[in-house]
C-alpha cells in the first residue's frame, strides 16, 4: 500500500494545483451564484466543476471508487465499503464569493472505513495540508509536529456562528472559558487552525465532506475527532462535530449541555 499511497499523493497534489488556478481565474469572470438549503448556503459554477474535475480524476485512477461529493452524491453513495473518497471542492462558499479568501477545497480517501488521506487545500494562501496515519500531516514539503495539548483556557475556540449565537450545547459558557472565540465560515480553515495548533478546538455542524480530511489530519496529530457529546462520529451523517486537543475536548465535556 506504501507505494500506492505515495502515488495517490502526486495525483491527488497534482488536481488541487490544477483546481487552484481554475479556482483563481474564476475571479476575473461573473460568478453564477446560486442558494441551496437557505439564503447563506451557496454554490457557485466554480464548486461545480471543480468538483466534476475531481469526480473525472478519480474515476481515471480507480474507476471502482465511490464518491462522496458534496455538489453531486446520491443516497446510493454513502457507504463506506471499499475506497470511497469524499470531496469538497470548496469550502466556505459564502466567503469565496464575498471574501475571494478564507476558503479551502478538500480532499479525503477512505478504506473500509479507515482514514488513508486527507488533503485540505488553502487556495489563496497556497498551503497544501495532506498526511495520514502512516507518514504523518505535511504543509505543502514542511512536517508538522503535534499541537500542544492546551487546556480550554489557554487556547482559542472556534465556533460554527449559530452555534454561538443561540447558545446550543451552552457553548457561550464555553466561549467564555477560552482564551477568546473565531469565527471564519470554513470548516477546513478552522480545522487546520486547530492542527497547527493557533485554536484548542473548533465545534459546528458539519456535513460529512467538511470533516473527512480534518479528521484524518486532526487524529494522525494526536487530537479528539468526535462529536460534541464525545461520541464517534458517523462519516456518513452531517453531525456535531468537535475537533480539539484532548485536554480541551475534556473541559469542553464538562460545561456542554444537552439542546
Ligand atoms: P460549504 O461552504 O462547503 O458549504 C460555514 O459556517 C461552514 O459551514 C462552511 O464550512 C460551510 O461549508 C459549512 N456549511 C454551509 N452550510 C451548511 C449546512 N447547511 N450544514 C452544515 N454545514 C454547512
Ligand atoms: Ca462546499
Amino acid at each position: 500500500m506504501g507505494k500506492e499511497l505515495e502515488y495517490l499523493d502526486i495525483a491527488v497534489k497534482g488536481w488541487m494545483h490544477e483546481a487552484r488556478a481554475k479556482i483563481l481565474a474564476a475571479f476575473d469572470e461573473d460568478l453564477d451564484v446560486w442558494t441551496k438549503s437557505g439564503r447563506n448556503d451557496l454554490v457557485t459554477n466554480v464548486d461545480k466543476e471543480v468538483e466534476k474535475f475531481y469526480s473525472k480524476n478519480i474515476h481515471l485512477l480507480s474507476p471502482e471508487a465511490n464518491i462522496i461529493g458534496e455538489e453531486s452524491f446520491t443516497q446510493a453513495d454513502l457507504n463506506m465499503d471499499g475506497l470511497t473518497w469524499f470531496v469538497d471542492p470548496i469550502d466556505g462558499t459564502m466567503n469565496f464569493v464575498k471574501q475571494h479568501s478564507h476558503f479551502v477545497s478538500m480532499i479525503a480517501v477512505y478504506e473500509n472505513g479507515k482514514g488513508l488521506r486527507g488533503y485540505i487545500y488553502d487556495v489563496i494562501e497556497d498551503k497544501l495540508y495532506w498526511g495520514g496515519p502512516d507518514i504523518g500531516v505535511f504543509c505543502n514539503n514542511n512536517k508538522m509536529r503535534a499541537p500542544d495539548n492546551v487546556f480550554l483556557k489557554d487556547g482559542l475556540i472556534g465556533i460554527g456562528a449559530p452555534y454561538l449565537i443561540h447558545n446550543f450545547f451552552n457553548l457561550q459558557a464555553v466561549a467564555l472559558a477560552s482564551s477568546g472565540t473565531r469565527i471564519y465560515g470554513s470548516a477546513g480553515i478552522q480545522i487546520i487552525h486547530v492542527i497547527e495548533g493557533k485554536c484548542a478546538g473548533y465545534v459546528s455542524y458539519l456535513r460529512p465532506w467538511d470533516f473527512a480530511a480534518g479528521k484524518i489530519l486532526a487524529e494522525t496529530l494526536g487530537l479528539s475527532v468526535k462529536m460534541i457529546d464525545g461520541t464517534p462520529l458517523n462519516m456518513l451523517i452531517s453531525s456535531d462535530v468537535l475537533v480539539a486537543t484532548k485536554n480541551a475536548q475534556k473541559d469542553i465535556a464538562k460545561l456542554i449541555k444537552k439542546s
